[in-house]
């Protein structure tokens, strides 16, 4: 196997003394947390699509990356090259999970039969590297976005054919995803939104995309592909409305058509900051739900309204991040995908680890702040508090629902002088900044 990054050494922890560009300052692999490794705590993922198949290019320029591995004429050659940089790639990290979409690791042929046996003979030499390399697949998807057919979308486009093409694509990557022992899968919905009204029917594309779920979840049964199946909201871009808008819309909509006991959410930090939502608020509103399924981590640019799905740094993010994941009890079978990409400035290979290192190392030190944080459980008594009413005389009545409108009403004229008690906000956000500036 040919190396493609020889000038990066395998990626050690040094500690956050350290002034190795090529180490780890805070992300010990190793390191116990309560009864789990960091490892184990994170289940950091690497997003082939960003990592090994982007170019860098943007709406004015070309492709800047310095990619070694994409030197052939062959596209079959530079799939396999494309492969071994990524087994590279994760064992100098000590990565173990990685996520692709079809078309990321495989070319398309001239027509779907060809696509698909090339998807064949790739995914073969990819279960190949996995074992003898130790990594699993976290999720594996179809990409229904990129070639020019899905222009109206895939489950929810006007045109049958392209339906028909897209639930035979997902059919086929589910089929390879269980091949390899992926442990999700998950559907963004690419293209599937609109751009406005004026042509679109609302209401036949939504039932669409639920009989293009509930085939999907058929299928995998009939297949016996027993992974976790995940939607990942994303409230516009491409299109101007996506349909999976925010965490609540897609439960929505999964109740809505009878399908929510199969799919839980995969969420992503630049998506929901987009939505107008903080991270936390999704991941929370998931984890309530019990739809918190596996997270793709990355950050947005606050003065940006597009996703630019920058390496994660924010530690104040990060930690309020690990403090619902260890909320809510661990992300397995989800992970941290990486589905972040370098700037286009960073165009040396070398900035691919420099941006993994930023983004494992924040998050490895935002679990152990979130984590002394609930260990000292601080803020949840904080709520607990502050809830108290809720645990006895008529709150608990509510709580219980032994009320109704006459007893409360009956409640109230006895009770109308009525005191409050302050909320504290400034107070707890400057605590919250003494757990992140004093751990150690
Ligand atoms: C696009 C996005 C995708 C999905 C997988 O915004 O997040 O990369 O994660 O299709
Ligand atoms: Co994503």
């Amino acid at each position: 196997m040919s190396q493609y990054f020889s000038n990066v050494p395998v990626i050690k922890y040094e500690g956050k003394e350290s002034r190795n560009a090529f180490a780890f300052k805070y992300y010990n692999a190793d390191e116990v947390i309560g009864r789990k490794t960091m490892k184990e705590h994170l289940r950091f993922t690497m997003s082939y699509w960003h990592t090994l198949a982007a170019n860098g290019s943007d709406p004015f320029g070309a492709g800047t990356y310095q990619k070694p591995w994409d030197n052939e004429a062959d596209p079959m050659k530079i799939a396999k090259a494309k492969m071994e940089a990524a087994f590279e790639f994760m064992n100098k990290l000590g990565i173990e999970y990685f996520a692709f979409h079809d078309r990321d690791i495989a070319p398309e042929g001239k027509d779907l039969a060809e696509t698909n046996a090339i998807l064949d003979q790739i995914s073969d030499y990819c279960k190949e590297l996995m074992k003898a390399n130790n990594k699993k697949v976290l999720w594996g998807t179809a990409n229904l976005f990129t070639n020019p057919r899905f222009v109206h979308g895939a489950a929810t486009t006007c045109n049958a054919d392209v339906y028909a093409f897209a639930a035979a694509q997902v059919k086929k990557a589910l089929e390879v995803t269980k091949e390899l022992g992926g442990e999700n899968y998950v559907f963004w919905g690419g293209r599937e939104g609109y751009e406005t009204l004026m042509n679109t029917d609302l209401k036949l594309e939504q039932d669409n995309l639920a009989r293009f779920f509930q085939m999907a979840v058929d299928y995998a049964q009939k297949i016996g592909f027993t992974g976790q199946f995940l939607i990942e909201p994303k409230p516009k871009e491409p299109t101007k409305h996506q349909y999976d808008f925010d965490v609540a819309t897609v439960m929505a909509f999964l109740r809505n058509y009878g399908l929510e006991r199969y799919f839980k959410m995969n969420i992503e930090a630049n998506h929901a900051t987009l939505a107008g939502h903080t991270f936390q608020h999704e991941v929370a509103v998931a984890r309530i739900n019990g739809v918190l399924g596996s997270l793709d981590i990355n950050q947005g640019d606050p003065n940006l309204g597009w996703d630019t799905d920058q390496f994660p740094t924010n530690i104040y993010d990060a930690t309020l991040l690990m403090y619902e994941v260890l909320k809510n009890g661990g992300i397995a079978p989800g992970g941290l995908n990486f589905d972040a990409k370098v700037r286009r400035a960073s165009f040396e290979a070398e900035d691919l680890f420099l941006g993994y290192i930023a983004g494992m190392d924040t998050l490895a030190q935002g679990l152990r702040i979130a984590y002394r944080m609930l260990e000292e459980g601080e803020f949840e008594k904080v709520v607990k508090e502050r809830y108290s009413s809720f645990s006895e005389g008529i709150g608990k009545d509510i709580v219980d629902g032994k009320t109704d409108f006459d007893a409360l009403e009956k409640y109230a004229l006895n009770h109308s002088a009525i005191k409050n008690k302050s909320g504290r906000q400034e107070f707890l956000e400057a605590r919250l900044n003494q757990y992140i500036l004093n751990e150690q």
